[in-house]
């Protein structure tokens, strides 16, 4: 009897271990579908003194169920893109019925999202001449706000651990951008970076990546991913080219027909939450 429970524990062992490693590639139908019937993370809207631009800033939080002060919890960085602001993700992608589902099948870890304002200037509203050159800078100053104001806001005010290897950071076009050049200049703070369709705002790979060795050894993922139909998609091919010439693992992930909206950055963000805060396989990487 003993026995046959032996056989039937090492069996399932081994199966699970088969599924753990086999590569996320497709979002399961459905993965966007509010579901009443499980339960649900909480919405809340946080404001923050920024010494960067000198105001008060908004973000969104979105805390998983079973949420709990008495716990600690590992962070995810969510960013918009150029006509967006602190509410894109919520209004154009639902994080939230993404993460309920994939908390629901038991195949994420849990973490706090915080989805900021990633236009660090005074009037960080998404009006007038969207392209305009103060406001694209503004982008580029939100890395500041970011390191500066709100990572330290958010560390004072939630229960989160507070090291490399919990916090991730990814975001859609501009924000992709952000999230590759703030992520990878910034290895001590960031190890887990996604940039989904990103934008010109992009550095080029030499300056992206000034020490591949250093990548290697302080990442644990970076995920890129892009409609092969989008206009930008120059920008995630270039910087795909240089992570295969110089071997600098990473997870590539392409959408057929994909164009520039949430269809590819929900399935981009469905698949990128299941490979944080959790052990990787190599093998991941490899064809990728
Ligand atoms: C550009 C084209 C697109 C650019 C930014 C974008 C700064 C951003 C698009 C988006 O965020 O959706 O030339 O330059």
């Amino acid at each position: 009897m003993k026995m046959k429970y032996l056989l039937l524990s090492l069996g399932l062992f081994f199966a699970l271990q088969t599924i753990a490693q086999n590569e996320i590639v497709q979002a399961e139908k459905g993965f966007d579908i509010y579901n009443q019937d499980i339960a649900h993370g909480k919405i809340d809207t946080v404001t923050y003194k920024s010494k960067t631009v000198g105001t008060k800033r908004r973000a969104i939080i979105y805390t998983p169920p079973g949420y709990s002060k008495r716990k600690k919890y590992p962070v995810l960085y969510l960013l918009h893109g150029i006509g967006g602001d602190e509410k894109e993700w919520l209004n154009g992608g639902q994080p939230q019925v993404i993460f309920d589902n994939l908390y629901a099948g038991g195949m994420i870890e849990p973490m706090i999202v915080v989805m900021p304002n990633g236009r660090a200037m005074e009037d960080d509203r998404p009006v007038g001449n969207i392209f305009a050159k103060d406001k694209v800078e503004a982008f580029a100053n939100f890395e500041n706000d970011l390191l500066q104001d709100l990572i330290p806001y958010i560390e004072k005010k939630f229960p989160v651990i507070k090291k490399r290897n919990y916090r991730a950071i990814a975001g859609l076009s501009m924000g992709g951008g952000q999230s590759l050049n703030f992520g990878l200049g910034n290895l001590d703070v960031f190890s887990w970076i996604g940039g989904f369709s990103s934008a010109p705002n992009t550095k080029m790979p030499e300056t992206l990546f000034p020490d591949s060795q250093k990548v290697k050894d302080r990442l644990n993922l970076l995920f890129v991913s892009c409609g092969d139909a989008d206009g930008l998609m120059n920008v995630t091919q270039r910087t795909r080219d240089y992570l295969t010439n110089n071997q600098i693992p990473h997870i590539y992930h392409i959408i057929p027909g994909g164009l520039h909206d949430f269809k590819v950055w929900k399935e981009s963000l469905y698949l990128f939450a299941q490979y944080l805060f959790k052990p990787i396989d190599p093998k991941t990487f490899e064809n990728n």
